[in-house]
C-alpha cells in the first residue's frame, strides 16, 4: 500500500476548484489520511520544489506557490503515487489529456492545479516534508471489500 502527497495549488483554491478535484481522488478509491489548508513558507517551497533550483522558472514556480493558500492532502491505496500522476494528466495543461485533471482545467504549464509525488521515495520526503506524524490518521474504510 503506497502514499503520495497531493497539492492544490494556489489557483485551484483561487478558482475554487477544491471540492471537485478532491472528488476525483476520493471516488477513485483512493483513502484520504492526512489534509490540510496551508499558506505555503517560502522555506517549505523552496525544499519541495528543491530539484528545479537553478531552471529559468524556478523563482516564478515559487512565487505561485507562495502566493495563497494551498491545500496539502495524503492520499493511501495501491499503486497510489502512479494512480494520482495519471489522475493528474501531463505537466503542460495544454498537453494533458481530456479526463484529466490538468486536461480538463488547465492549459497554463504553471498553473497546472495540482502537484503530485513521481515516486514513492519522493512520496515519503515529501510528507515528511509537508505533515507532522501526528496529522496522519490510519483507519479502516468500511468499503474496502468493495473497493480493494
Ligand atoms: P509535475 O508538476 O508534473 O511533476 P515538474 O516536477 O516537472 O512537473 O515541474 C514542477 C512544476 O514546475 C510544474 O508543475 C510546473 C512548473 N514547470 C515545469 N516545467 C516548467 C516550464 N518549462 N515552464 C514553467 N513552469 C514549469
Ligand atoms: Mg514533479
Amino acid at each position: 500500500m503506497q502514499q503520495t502527497l497531493i497539492l492544490l495549488k494556489p489557483d485551484a483554491v483561487q478558482r475554487r476548484l477544491v471540492g471537485d478535484l478532491t472528488a476525483r481522488f476520493e471516488r477513485k478509491g483512493l483513502r484520504l489520511t492526512g489534509l490540510k489548508l496551508v499558506q505555503t513558507p517560502r522555506e517549505t517551497a523552496e525544499k519541495h520544489y528543491a530539484v528545479h533550483k537553478g531552471k529559468p522558472f524556478y523563482e516564478s514556480l515559487l512565487s505561485f506557490l507562495t502566493s495563497g493558500p494551498t491545500v496539502a492532502m495524503v492520499w493511501e491505496g495501491r499503486e497510489a503515487v502512479a494512480v494520482c500522476r495519471n489522475l493528474m494528466g501531463l505537466t503542460d495543461g495544454a498537453k494533458a489529456p481530456p479526463g484529466t485533471i490538468r486536461g480538463d482545467f488547465a492549459i497554463s504549464v504553471q498553473n497546472n492545479l495540482v502537484h503530485g509525488s513521481d515516486s514513492p521515495e519522493n512520496a515519503a520526503i515529501e510528507i515528511a516534508l509537508w505533515f507532522k506524524p501526528d496529522e496522519l490518521v490510519k483507519f479502516a474504510p468500511t468499503d474496502a471489500n468493495w473497493v480493494g
